[in-house]
C-alpha cells in the first residue's frame, strides 16, 4: 500500500498556500418538529460526489446510530461552491475537492470540527494529516475521504480498432487532446469531464504549463490546443462511468476511480470490452476529496458522529475495495483487498507518483479565468 501517494498529494497542497440509493439534490429534509430543542434530531443531510460511497455506509450507519441520511450528490466542484456560497444549503456533510476547500475555509463557509466527537480520528495517518494541515490549519475542518487522479480512459478493444494502423501514443494524454488521435477516435466516441476545473488543468499541464497556473496567457494557450480538438469531442459529461461501459464513449478524460468502476462493470456484465485507467507517462493529475460541515448546518453533532462511523478501518477500507478510491485510514489498510492494493491505477507506483502532479489551491479570480477558456472551448468559439 503506497502512503506516499497521499503524502504526495498533501504535500504539494501545502506548499502552494476525498448502498442507499443515490439522488440528484433537491432540497435536503429540514428538523423535525418534533425534535426537543436542546437536541439534534435523529436527521443528516449530506452532499457527496456520485459512486463515491460503499454500497452499506449509510445503512450500516442508520442502524447503528438511529439517525436517518437524506444523501444526496453533486456533480463538481463548482455546483457544491454555489450551494456554500448562497448559503442555508441545508446540508451537514460536504465533500469539497482540495482545490476548493482552502479557499472556502478562508471565507467561513465552513465550521470547525468538535473533536471531542470524533475519536477515531486516530485512525488517520498523522503524517498526512500533518500535511493537510498547512491548507487547513489545526486540521480543524476537513476530514480526508478519498482521492485518486484524473486521468485518461480507455476501452481498449474499440480504441485499437479506432486508431488502426496508428500505435498507441507513449503519452496517453495525445488520445484526447493531439489531433492526430483524436480524429481517428471521435468514431467510437470521446467523452470529458464537464467542468472548467476538471479539463483546464490537464490541458495546461499538456501544454506544458503549470497545471493550476493563475496566468490568463496560459489559459488562453491551452484554450487555443483545445480548440484543434473540438470537432472531436462527443461528450461533455457527469455520468462517465456510464458512458465508458455502457459503450457511449471509447475514450474519456476522467477519473481513474471512475474509470476502474466501469472496468469492474464491464467485468460484472461479462463484457468482452476491456476498459482501462491509462497512468500518463508525463503524470496524472491527483485530487483529494475530504469531508466537511457547512457553517450553518443543522445537525453538526450528527455529521461528527457519521465522519467517526467512515472513519472505522472496515468503513474506509470498504469505499477503497468497492469503488477503487483509496483513503487516509492508515488502520483501514488492513482490511484493504489485495487486487485492489495491486492495481497501479488505484496506488500509483513510485515511478508514476513521482511524474503525477500534486492539486493546488484556485482563487476565485483564477477559477472566473479557467471557466472563460473552458466556456469559450465547449461553445466552440
Ligand atoms: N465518483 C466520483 C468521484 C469524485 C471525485 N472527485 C474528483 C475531484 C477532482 N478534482
Amino acid at each position: 500500500m503506497n502512503t506516499r501517494f497521499v503524502l504526495t498529494v498533501l504535500c504539494t497542497l501545502a506548499l502552494s498556500a476525498c448502498g442507499k440509493k443515490e439522488t440528484p439534490a433537491p432540497a435536503p429534509a429540514p428538523a423535525t418538529a418534533t425534535a426537543p430543542s436542546n437536541a439534534e434530531a435523529k436527521v443528516l443531510n449530506i452532499y457527496n460526489w456520485p459512486d463515491y460511497i460503499s454500497e452499506n455506509m449509510v445503512s450500516d450507519f442508520e442502524k447503528e446510530t438511529g439517525i436517518q441520511v437524506n444523501y444526496q450528490t453533486f456533480e463538481n466542484n463548482e455546483v457544491l461552491q454555489a450551494k456554500l456560497i448562497a448559503g442555508n444549503s441545508g446540508y451537514d456533510i460536504v465533500v469539497p475537492g482540495a482545490v476548493f476547500a482552502q479557499s472556502q475555509i478562508e471565507a467561513g463557509l465552513l465550521q470547525a470540527l468538535d473533536k471531542s466527537k470524533i475519536p477515531n480520528l486516530s485512525n488517520l495517518d498523522s503524517a498526512i494529516m500533518a500535511k493537510l494541515d498547512a491548507v487547513d490549519p489545526g486540521n480543524a475542518h476537513l476530514v480526508p475521504w478519498a482521492w485518486s487522479f484524473t486521468t485518461v480512459g480507455i476501452n481498449k478493444t474499440k480504441v485499437a480498432k479506432a486508431l488502426g494502423n496508428t500505435p498507441m501514443p507513449d503519452n496517453a494524454w495525445d488520445l484526447v487532446f493531439n489531433p492526430t488521435y483524436t480524429s481517428k477516435l471521435k468514431s467510437c466516441g470521446i467523452a470529458f469531464l464537464d467542468s472548467p476545473t476538471e479539463v483546464m488543468p490537464p490541458a495546461l499541464h499538456y501544454i506544458g504549463k503549470n497545471a493550476y497556473s493563475a496566468d490568463t496567457a496560459d489559459h488562453k494557450a491551452a484554450g487555443d490546443m483545445l480548440a484543434l480538438v473540438r470537432k472531436d469531442i462527443r461528450l461533455f459529461s457527469s455520468t462517465l462511468i456510464d458512458d465508458l461501459a455502457g459503450g457511449k464513449a471509447c475514450v474519456v478524460l476522467g477519473w481513474a476511480g471512475d474509470i476502474n468502476i466501469a472496468r469492474s462493470r464491464a467485468i460484472e456484465n461479462q463484457s468482452a470490452e476491456e476498459i482501462e485507467a491509462l497512468v500518463p507517462q508525463t503524470g496524472g493529475l491527483l485530487f483529494f476529496d475530504n469531508l466537511a460541515v457547512p457553517k450553518d448546518a443543522k445537525h453538526p453533532n450528527n455529521a461528527m458522529a457519521f465522519i467517526n462511523y467512515f472513519l472505522k478501518p472496515e468503513v474506509s477500507a470498504a469505499l477503497t475495495n468497492e469503488l477503487s478510491y483509496p483513503t487516509a485510514n492508515k488502520a483501514s489498510i488492513a482490511f484493504v483487498a489485495p487486487e485492489m492494493a495491486q492495481n497501479k491505477s488505484v496506488f500509483l507506483d513510485e515511478a508514476s507518483l513521482q511524474q503525477a502532479v500534486s492539486p493546488a489551491s484556485l482563487s476565485n479570480s483564477t477559477r472566473e479565468s479557467l471557466t472563460a477558456a473552458y466556456t469559450r472551448f465547449k461553445q466552440g468559439k
